[in-house]
């Protein structure tokens, strides 16, 4: 019997306040309006920026239903709608590309006005939810919303992809491989033969590595505090790893000696502050490029000396890689296909959806690269 048209009741994980466990609700997904798309989670993505807004650091509107990094298929569109149809592999895109604005027009740029993350409103376009639980709206998240049996995306948010592509490993492709993998080869254009420094090993700093390795670095550098994390890392090809805490003077000046000056380029891919000056102090003061990828709490502001930058650095940040998600996301699960790089050695977890929790608390422990959560 199909669905379309009508109020689909199925579980999602809701977010009722910040600092509490997910609980695994009945809700209502409504159908999709104009230019909406309702889709069937197949699997997502943990990334650390869900638990930045667990734990306050990531300010968006709750009650919500959190998941940034997902992949599902079409089951209705609403009118409209040209992009996908029922039945379509798809990703979610959490930086939209609505294709008309200038940042969309703009052959570099991928941060779509429509993005609004400085000031989320937690709905659709229409400035509506699609999600209701005992009565009471649930807002969306980051345009995405995947952690529910079903969710409503705009059709700016959303991208067809090849429909053999395994779904529960591809869905990385919505966020973690390609913030990393796309900070590496498109934000700070990796050069071959250079030298890098990649702060934070999770999910997203490893695929920074990965890139690193695409562009053809000479040598990765890969800082972690925790030194479980080393062995992948070099697997998927740091040269070398180090630990912050093994050492007295200040980690920038270390690889500064390590370097002979600096490295070419830096990735701060943790979500710190102190962390982010290390990052730029430790690329080289006159050619080196720093590039911010993690999400640092939204109330910490930087006191940084301009002579940092007035000798020759080059500071950059990027959502999503700098990649624009439409236009990128269906290429790199073709490239994925093709066996150009790797997800299965970012997936160290599989778990049911029901136990969102247990896949949060593997990830605050360090235990778990990504995991991944099947419908
Ligand atoms: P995850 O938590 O898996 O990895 C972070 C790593 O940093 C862990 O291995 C930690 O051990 C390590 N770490 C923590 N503190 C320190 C420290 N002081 N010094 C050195 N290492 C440390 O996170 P993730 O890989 O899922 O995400 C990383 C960041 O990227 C995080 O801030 C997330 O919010 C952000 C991000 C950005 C974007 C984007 O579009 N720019 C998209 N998604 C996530
Ligand atoms: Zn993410
Ligand atoms: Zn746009």
């Amino acid at each position: 019997m199909s669905t379309a048209g009508k109020v689909i009741k199925c579980k999602a994980a809701v977010l009722w306040e910040i600092k509490k466990p997910f609980s695994i609700e009945e809700v209502e997904v409504a159908p999709p309006k104009a230019y909406e798309v309702r889709i069937k989670m197949v699997a997502t993505g943990i990334c650390r920026s869900d638990d930045h807004v667990v734990n306050g650091n990531l300010s968006t509107p709750l009650p919500g239903v959190l998941g940034h990094e997902g992949a599902g298929i079409v089951e209705s569109i609403g009118e409209g709608v040209t992009a996908v149809k029922p039945g379509d592999n798809v990703i979610p895109l959490f930086t939209p590309q609505c294709g008309k604005c200038a940042v969309c027009k703009h052959p570099e740029a991928n941060n779509c006005v429509k993005l609004g993350l400085t000031n989320p409103p937690g709905t659709m376009q229409d400035g509506t939810t699609r999600f209701t639980c005992k009565g009471k709206p649930i807002h969306h998240f980051a345009h995405t919303s995947t952690f529910s049996e079903y969710t409503v995306v705009d059709e700016i948010s959303v991208v067809k992809i090849d429909a053999a592509a395994p779904l529960e490993k591809v869905c990385l492709i919505g966020c973690g491989f390609s913030t990393g993998y796309g900070s590496a080869v498109k934000v700070a254009k990796v050069t071959p033969g250079s030298t890098c420094a990649v702060f934070g090993l999770g999910g997203v700093g490893l695929s920074v590595v990965i890139g690193c390795k695409a562009a053809g670095a000479a040598r990765i550098i890969a800082v972690d505090i925790n030194k479980d994390k080393f062995a992948k890392a070099k697997e998927l090809g740091a040269t070398e790893c180090i630990n912050p805490q093994d050492f007295q003077k200040p980690i920038h000046e270390v690889l500064k000696e390590m370097t002979g000056g600096g490295v070419d380029f830096s990735f701060e891919v943790i979500g710190r502050i102190d962390t982010v000056m290390e990052a730029l102090s430790c690329c080289h003061e006159s050619y080196g490029t720093s590039v911010i990828v993690g999400v640092p709490p939204g109330s910490q502001n930087l006191s940084v000396s301009p002579m940092q930058l007035l000798t020759g650095r080059t500071w950059k940040g990027a959502f999503f890689g700098g990649f624009k998600s439409k236009d990128s996301v269906p290429k790199l699960v073709a490239d994925f296909m093709a066996n150009k790089f790797p997800l299965n050695p970012l997936i160290t977890h599989v778990l049911p959806f029901e136990k969102i929790n247990e896949g949060f608390d593997l990830l605050r422990s360090g235990k778990s690269i990504r995991t991944v959560l099947t419908f």
